[in-house]
């Protein structure tokens, strides 16, 4: 795909070298799948499949940083120091925003919005926000039991796909017993529970 260099002054090939820079090649490979997934859905249902490809290519651009730099990035840009109180799992498409937008040049709000929310999303989520959470969950690499109907719920219906995941990704860390970060609930609360 060609870019307009309105979103960012390299080509897709440069970003693609230079995300695959900052990972193992096991996550290389899933962020390929995630802008496969991103590029099917912003195509299905009208969102901008540039913008797509690049929020899909730069949603775990951060994930291999050591948890000392997104605490020194939460300081040093002034972000709500509540979040020291979490980990890479939630700094890494909140925190990590701030480092795409750093180091890439990137300052698109509503790309670094979905790569903000990717992890947790959000009560108002855009049409972009929906696409990089949905095929972040659906990307041909992902294997999980449930999988294939969140694909298939994924082309049928986004918002449903929003629902179908955020439900399964609170059982889940409610399984683990993991600490679930306020916005998780948010979500589920907008999108799962029934009014
Ligand atoms: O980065 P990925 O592995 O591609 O996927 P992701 O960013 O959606 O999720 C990263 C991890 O974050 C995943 O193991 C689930 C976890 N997670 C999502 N919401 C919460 C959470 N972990 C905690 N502790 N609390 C949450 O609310
Ligand atoms: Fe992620
Ligand atoms: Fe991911």
């Amino acid at each position: 795909m060609d870019y307009s260099e309105k979103y960012i002054d390299i080509s897709r090939e440069e970003l693609v070298s230079k995300v695959q820079a900052q990972m193992s090649e096991k996550r290389f490979r899933h962020v390929l799948g995630v802008e496969q997934a991103a590029l099917q859905l912003a195509e299905k249902y009208g969102a901008s499949m540039e913008k797509a490809s690049i929020a899909a290519l730069t949603h775990d651009y951060a994930k291999e940083r050591k948890d000392a730099e997104f605490q020194e990035t939460i300081r040093h840009d002034g972000l709500d120091p509540e979040l020291l109180n979490w980990g890479n799992e939630i700094w890494h498409g909140i925190v990590g925003a701030n480092l795409v937008q750093r180091e890439l040049g990137i300052t698109d709000e509503e790309i670094l919005q979905a790569i903000r929310l990717h992890t947790t999303g959000a009560a108002e989520m855009t049409l972009l926000d929906k696409v990089i959470y949905v095929a972040d969950y659906i990307e041909p690499g992902r294997s999980f039991p449930k999988v294939e109907e969140a694909r298939k719920i994924a082309f049928e219906d986004l918002d449903m796909a929003v629902s179908y995941e955020t439900k399964h990704t609170l059982s889940y860390l409610v399984k683990k017993e993991a600490t679930i970060y306020p916005k998780t609930i948010e979500t589920y609360n907008r999108w799962v529970a029934k009014k």
